[in-house]
């Protein structure tokens, strides 16, 4: 019974095997046949009527199917391989929000902020505090869809989010990506020189989600990379000790303030070298400062901004976090509730959007091999849709700062004087 049982499984895993060849197979001849199929009907298109007096069905910053900005959508869990489509920087939503402390909702977060990216396409990317878009040739970045984590079990959503990441981190960067002469941050290549096994990874920027999925996040980036150093802005510490919370197993201890203790006990982060940034929550004592101390993060606060402005803020960040890998994680919170409302703890008293923007742009340059922005929870919006908009235009920041290799230089007024001395001169 025993031979046949291990005969019956040898079996099974070759005929799995063959499966997962001719699987491969089927995705190449299927991106082929697409090709040739729209060859064909190019030719077609101009004696149809619609085409020949409209040209082509483009998508409208208010019509055709969600996808983060317009861009390529493919679900690549399922792309073997990236197969029909390779690339650099994948945005992944990780609709998960059953870890929550206060109000639920961020499973709706993915969907909030490409709802927010409308009216951000390619073709428009252009701004003026970055004098480019991060939408070139050089970078490929693609909309990967969602994990569809279930809502009903954390341990096995915790599991799928490893999992799915993990698959799209071993996934090859498109051929082109290293093949430049020159070395740049702005290119996925840039992470050979960080990674264990010395290969270059494709960086991934996850749209939670509350904050808890950046537990399974840093599970994977750590098998890749080691001990990760965090650069995390919050209005909140989210390092606080799992003893306390109630649940029959270990996966009541998951919360998303929590998450940051949890892996400081697994050594994913590389202490003394994580920073908070925003932060002005009430907490239950000075020890929350301390126990934060011992997980490896120094604080920098909300006030902070008043003294030393946007640039002191990155200054001191760049100065903390060193030169291993970095991850960035962004809860929206860390903005203030009358302009970004729609999250599930929200703290009076917080940054604007447009400090937040030249705080990212400072950073640039920086080792990063991941990036997140979270608690997004969508239910909580304004009428006008504040939050997802802002949240949005987060993310293009953040993507413009993953490609670029440096912070820009910013656009100045022609009508400046070039030797004006102002206020902000030298800022970002
Ligand atoms: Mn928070």
């Amino acid at each position: 019974m025993l031979a046949f049982l291990v005969l019956h499984l040898l079996a099974s895993s070759v005929v799995l095997a063959s499966q997962r060849a001719g699987a491969e197979d089927d995705l190449r001849e299927t991106a082929q046949h697409r090709f040739n199929e729209d060859l064909n009907r190019a030719g077609d298109l101009d004696d149809e009527e619609y085409h020949s007096r409209f040209g082509p069905q483009v998508d409208l910053p208010f019509s055709g199917p969600l996808s983060f900005a317009h861009l390529p959508y493919s679900r690549c869990l399922d792309d073997l391989h990236s197969v029909t489509t390779p690339f650099d920087i994948a945005i992944l939503g990780m609709p998960f929000d059953t870890a929550v402390t206060y109000r639920p909702g961020a499973r709706f977060g993915p969907y909030g902020i490409r709802s927010g990216s409308r009216r951000l396409w390619d073709k428009r990317a252009y701004s003026l505090a970055w004098e480019s878009t991060p939408y070139t040739n050089a970078t490929k970045v693609i909309d990967c869809g969602d994990v569809p984590v279930t809502p009903f079990d954390n341990k096995a959503a915790v599991a799928q989010m490893e999992a799915a990441y993990s698959t799209l981190l071993a996934r090859p960067v498109p051929e082109n990506t290293c093949s430049h002469e020159v070395p740049s941050m702005g290119r996925s290549c840039s992470t050979r020189s960080l990674a264990l096994d010395k290969k270059p990874h494709p960086r991934i920027l996850t749209l939670g989600g509350d904050h808890a999925i950046v537990l399974p996040i840093l599970r994977s980036l750590h098998k890749v990379y080691g001990p990760i150093t965090v650069i995390h802005f919050d209005s909140h510490l989210d390092t606080w000790p799992v003893e306390g919370y109630f649940g029959l197993d270990d996966m009541s201890t998951l919360t998303h303030g929590t998450f940051f203790w949890t892996a400081a006990r697994e050594n994913l982060l590389k202490n003394g070298t994580c920073v908070h940034a925003g932060i002005r929550c009430k907490l239950q004592g000075i020890q929350d400062i301390s126990n934060d101390e011992d997980v490896g993060f120094a604080i920098i606060s909300t006030d902070d901004i008043d003294d030393i402005g946007p640039m002191g803020i990155v200054q001191l960040i760049r100065d903390r976090v060193g030169h291993g890998p970095i991850y960035l994680s962004l809860d929206i919170d860390v903005i203030d509730p009358s302009l970004a409302p729609a999250t599930g703890t929200p703290e009076p008293a917080g940054w604007t959007p447009r400090e937040l923007h030249r705080i990212i742009r400072g950073l640039a340059g920086l080792n990063f091999v991941g990036v997140d922005i979270v608690e997004v929870a969508p239910a909580y919006d304004s009428n006008a849709e504040t939050t997802s908009i802002i949240a949005a235009h987060i993310v293009h920041e953040l993507l413009s700062m993953l490609v670029a290799d440096g912070p820009p230089k910013g656009f100045r007024s022609r009508l400046l004087a070039p030797k004006a001395v102002l206020p902000h001169k030298g800022e970002l």
